[in-house]
């Protein structure tokens, strides 16, 4: 309970050492043009882990180059499939075997429980890169019946360098969701991390090394957006462009990708994901569901179900669930074990100053901690009722109470706009008809949970909800194999899955006249 922040006066030290701080540039760790580094913090303390190599663009026209070169003279692309698969199998092998060294790297560079890291979140990481080595040998074009006497293939083949924009939240899923399925498809990469959290993808990038991946074929950037950001969406030579982020940076990146030279963009975005608790729910069983889908990961998922809809008839019970939920949850050093939520990542101010060109910087918000905090005090001041939390959590480090706001309208900011916290919001709704409409009333369209034991009330909704994922009687469930993206201004195109390859192919239509026809 956080009624005691003994848990996070000490924090424990991390068993491992941060061996790769440099930029993954054509199969070598080098320093950045500039020599200059920037801090990487650790949010139980706010002291500095490691300087990482600050990357611009400079670094990205080399790793670009060396990404073109990898992919126009090869090997990557020429390579039998069944190579790469390979290649992509023994990297999954390598991190399953060096599997807590990593967890225990993107615990204290992103603050999430260490459980969760090295039980969750890294084997979902292998089991990704298997899945994706599944599909390298199986991805092949089709012939196509056309009018007249012609033959007519159509090849699928890879786009080439493909520029990755990633975030802190999870750090080395990410990657994951990112590196996968365009290696699969034979593209080479040029991926940059996010500022608050570069050590994870590092040290894998190392074990790729180790697993066979030829030089170019994969380049890290550590650094900040508006310049190695900015400088990679906005590279004539980079051929499509991936990003996970807020909408706002989305939008930045996709007029960046328009001015320069068109190059496809899939973004994957922010929500406001509804949670439906219907008439007819199980109330503990709802409330857990529901407490789940907010608080995982420290609130911070693009598709947390920040909007949690409960039926009038079962609304007061509801609330006294979540309510003890929040109040009982376990906050403290992420390292220690029982622990359920750690501490939210920070950018320090001075931190922001290292990057060369702040000129962007104000538009965005860097320091999540305060960016909390500010919309509970919103919360607050829009009438919505402060059940629990509110306040930061203990006196060191950037931890936040678990907090749960009941009596939110839809109209207060807290109902619609990305808090990324944790902060649960709980809405009272009437009749299906009522919540659907509500639900929908948003920018977002990225997730939706939908709690009933009644079919019919789950396949209306289902078919209703404005959204990529509708979850049911279920949340987070990420398996590789599901595709996942956003409706509306949560995002264009569809990440995982096998509509995850087709981010990373380029359709070719190839025509040939038949020479006898009749045969
Ligand atoms: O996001 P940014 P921030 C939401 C969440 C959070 C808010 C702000 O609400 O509170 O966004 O977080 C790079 N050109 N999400 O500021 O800026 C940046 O370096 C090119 C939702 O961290 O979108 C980082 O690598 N790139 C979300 C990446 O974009 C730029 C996950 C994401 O940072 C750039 C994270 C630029 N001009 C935050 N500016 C989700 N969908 O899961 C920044 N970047």
């Amino acid at each position: 309970s956080y009624s005691t922040s003994a848990a996070i006066e000490e924090p424990l030290t991390p068993s491992v050492k941060v061996d790769y701080t440099q930029l993954l540039i054509n199969g070598k760790f080098v320093d950045s043009a500039s020599g200059k580094t920037f801090p990487t913090l650790d949010p139980r303390t706010g002291n500095v882990i490691a300087h990482v190599a600050e990357g611009d663009s400079e670094d990205v026209d080399r790793a670009v180059a060396a990404a073109r070169k990898a992919f126009d003279e090869g090997p990557w692309p020429k390579m039998t499939a069944y190579e790469r698969s390979r290649i992509l199998l023994r990297f999954a092998d390598l991190l399953e075997k060096h599997n807590d060294e990593v967890a225990t790297l993107e615990t204290w560079d992103n603050g999430k429980p260490y459980e969760q890291a090295a039980k969750i979140e890294i084997p979902m990481v292998v089991r990704f890169f298997r899945y994706y080595a599944g599909w390298a040998d199986k991805i092949h074009g089709l012939t196509v019946p056309a009018d007249g006497e012609h033959h007519v293939q159509i090849l699928h083949e890879p786009f080439g360098v493909a520029g990755q924009i990633i975030p802190w939240n999870f750090p080395l899923l990410m990657f994951a969701w990112k590196v996968a399925p365009a290696l699969a498809c034979g593209n080479t990469i040029v991926l940059k991390t996010a500022e608050q959290t570069p050590l994870s993808a590092l040290y894998v990038a190392k074990l790729f090394l180790e697993a066979g991946l030829p030089p170019g074929v994969l380049n890290i950037i550590s650094g900040f957006g508006p310049t190695a950001g900015a400088a990679l969406s906005s590279h004539m030579d980079v051929d499509k462009l991936a990003f996970t982020g807020s909408t706002e940076t989305g939008k930045i990146v996709l007029q960046l990708a328009a001015k320069s030279n068109l190059k496809p963009v899939t973004l994957e975005l922010g929500g406001k994901s509804p949670f439906i608790v219907c008439e007819d729910a199980d109330v503990e069983k709802a409330a857990e569901l529901a407490h789940f889908a907010l608080f995982f990961n420290q609130g911070q998922c693009c598709c947390a179900g920040s909007r949690t809809f409960v039926h009038e008839r079962i609304y007061d019970q509801f609330l006294e669930k979540a309510k003890a939920l929040a109040v009982n949850r376990v906050v403290g050093d992420p390292f220690k074990a029982g622990i359920q939520q750690g501490p939210q990542p920070y950018l320090a101010p001075p931190l922001l100053a290292s990057c060369a060109d702040t000129s962007l910087l104000n538009q965005i918000d860097t320091e999540q901690f305060e960016k909390i905090l500010r919309y509970i005090r919103l919360g607050v001041d829009s009438g919505a009722t402060l059940e629990t939390g509110g306040e930061r959590f203990g006196s060191t480090g950037y931890y936040v109470q678990p907090t749960v706001f009941s009596n939110v309208q839809d109209d207060m900011l807290i109902a619609k706009e990305e808090i990324f916290g944790p902060v649960q919001s709980i809405l009272k709704f009437k009749d299906l008809g009522d919540v659907v409409r509500r639900a929908n009333t948003t920018r977002y369209g990225l997730a939706a949970g939908v709690f009933t034991q009644n079919i019919d009330t789950a396949n209306t909704l289902t078919r209703a909800l404005r959204a990529g994922t509708v979850w049911v009687n279920c949340f987070d469930v990420f398996d590789a194999a599901i595709p996942f993206g956003g409706y509306k201004m949560s995002g264009q195109g569809r990440e995982k899955g096998i509509y995850g390859l087709n981010s990373y192919l380029q359709v070719k239509a190839v025509v040939t006249p038949l020479k006898n026809p009749s045969w």
